[in-house]
């Protein structure tokens, strides 16, 4: 399979005419070849981009919400190939990537749809004038999006983008384009506005940078490490760029004394372990109360045990590959760093070798360590991978210091029978995102987002819609 980017409607090749391998991790060999594309595609894409502007921001907004739903309704006759091609791009069970990203990909066009024809309208009255709020677009917009939920992270920002009258030049991982091409052939297929939505394929040090550095693209939103936001940061906001960062995350598990411990173990390892633990989210550090240490922690490493790591295309594997052989051997490398900060590997530890054709892919057991201290490197910087660390606490302070402890604050959760300590401990800790006896159970019209190293600002609903737009106040004088 070889890869175009697509810009201004067609299908077209890098400046250069280098392609780059893609690699299917699960068993090491490569699937396609995808654009090598340099600033010269980005100049092109923001051309198209640009050019397309003047049109599709007086759209009508009744009809860019008719063009999500058409997007939509395209995109859901495709979710098994999506589910497909997501499972071999990254090596995540078909199954994981049928239920979460293909349904989720499909279901982000119809929400921004459904958000954007409810927004309510913006009006404050004065004795004697009348305030109201107008939403301009930004412009043209710059999305960059990481590998692990491919599809699903693209047009959770493509989606509130195009409805609020923006054109766009978007950057997938180059580890991951499969499904951000499927969504060009869909685009495609609905004759949908040409150049409204640019796809440039390539490197992030290359393309991402090329885009973020462009003056006529006045918004970036990026998800993504927290290094490669630090860069994306400090080329943009010297040229006042508005800028959406969604990083990293060392998320806390916390388990009070009072929890149920078979629903907080199920729940607990189905956080630290989702997607190969390759989710921003996902819960990496489990707090456990002194009281029940013991009993947790074996129920815990009962349900991690059997869990099935294997072939990605089977209906039964729980847990498929890693990103890739690089991300495996760095999540190794901790696993070994562990043994050196006096942690103990409780189950898992090693890289695993599963017969053909998954032979040479990059599996790694789900890993639990505990007697680690809470501020090794193992528990404070983040692993992305199926590696948990466990740390035992006295008090509830105690947890939410050890919470705390990171330069993160995206998520966590706190699992408890008493609603009222779990919503108390829940409010102290510093992320932008808690769950209470729950984990990623999304309501898409919350505030999505982190604090410290985690981000800057927030997504979802009205937030995703605010930051693609420009809001004008007209304040009108009474006669
Ligand atoms: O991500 P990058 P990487 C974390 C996770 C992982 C680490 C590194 O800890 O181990 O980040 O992963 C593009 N200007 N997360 O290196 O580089 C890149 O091409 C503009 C957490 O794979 O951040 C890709 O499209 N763009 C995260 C996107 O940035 C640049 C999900 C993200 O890749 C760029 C993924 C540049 N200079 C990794 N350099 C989450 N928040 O969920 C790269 N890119």
């Amino acid at each position: 399979m070889q890869l175009e980017n697509y810009i201004e409607g067609k299908f077209i090749p890098p400046f250069h005419g280098n392609y780059l391998e893609n690699l299917n991790p699960a068993e090491n060999i490569v699937i396609a070849q995808i654009p090598e594309s340099t600033a010269e595609d980005v100049e092109l894409a923001v051309k198209s981009a640009t050019n397309a502007q003047p049109i599709w921001s007086t759209t009508p907004l009744n009809e860019r919400i008719d063009w999500l739903r058409k997007i939509a309704a395209a995109l859901d006759l495709r979710k098994s190939e999506i589910a497909m091609l997501e499972s071999i791009d990254t090596g995540k069970p078909v199954k994981l990537a049928e239920r979460v990203d293909a349904n989720r990909s499909v279901s982000n066009f119809t929400f921004f749809a459904d958000h954007a024809e409810n927004l309510a309208e913006l009006r404050f009255e004065m004795a004697d004038a009348t305030n109201y709020v107008i939403r301009k677009p930004v412009g043209t917009v710059g999305l960059i999006t990481p590998w692990n939920l491919p599809l699903y992270l693209l047009t959770w920002k493509i989606a509130p983008a195009l409805v609020m009258g923006n054109t766009i030049v978007a950057k997938p991982s180059e580890l991951t384009p499969l499904t951000a091409n499927l969504l060009c052939e869909v685009l495609d297929s609905i004759n949908f506005p040409k150049g409204v939505i640019n796809i440039v394929h390539g490197l992030g040090s290359i393309v991402g940078q090329a885009i973020v550095e462009h003056p006529k693209i006045s918004a970036i939103s990026f998800t993504g490490g927290t290094a490669t936001g630090k860069i994306v940061a400090a080329t943009a906001a010297p040229m006042f760029k508005k800028l959406s960062l969604e990083l990293g995350g060392k998320n806390a598990t916390i388990i009070l004394d009072d929890a149920d411990l078979s629903i907080a173990a199920q729940g607990a390892a189905r956080a630290a372990f989702t997607n190969s633990g390759q989710v921003c989210l996902c819960g990496s550090r489990i707090l456990v109360a002194d009281a029940i240490y013991d009993e947790f922690v074996e129920k815990l490493v009962s349900e991690v045990s059997n869990m099935t790591v294997g072939n990605p295309q089977l209906t039964d594997t729980d847990i498929g590959s890693v990103i890739s052989q690089e991300h495996m051997n760095k999540i190794l490398s901790y696993i070994d760093l562990a043994a050196n900060e006096h942690g103990r590997i409780l189950t898992g530890g090693k890289q695993l070798s599963l017969p053909k054709p998954n032979a040479d892919g990059a599996f790694i057991a789900p890993t639990l360590i505990d007697r680690i201290p809470i501020d090794s490197r193992c528990a404070t910087e983040e692993i992305f991978g199926p590696v948990a660390t466990i740390h035992r606490f006295s008090s509830d302070e105690e947890a939410i210091d050890m919470a705390n402890l990171t330069q993160y604050g995206l998520a966590g959760s706190v699992w408890t029978s008493d609603t009222e300590r779990g919503k108390a401990v829940a409010e102290q800790v510093e992320s932008g995102i808690l769950w209470v006896n729950t984990w990623l159970h999304r309501d898409l019209r919350t505030p999505f987002g982190g604090v410290k190293n985690s981000g800057v600002g927030r997504e979802g609903g009205d937030w995703s819609l605010n930051f693609f737009s420009e809001l004008t106040n007209i304040c009108v004088k009474d006669d």
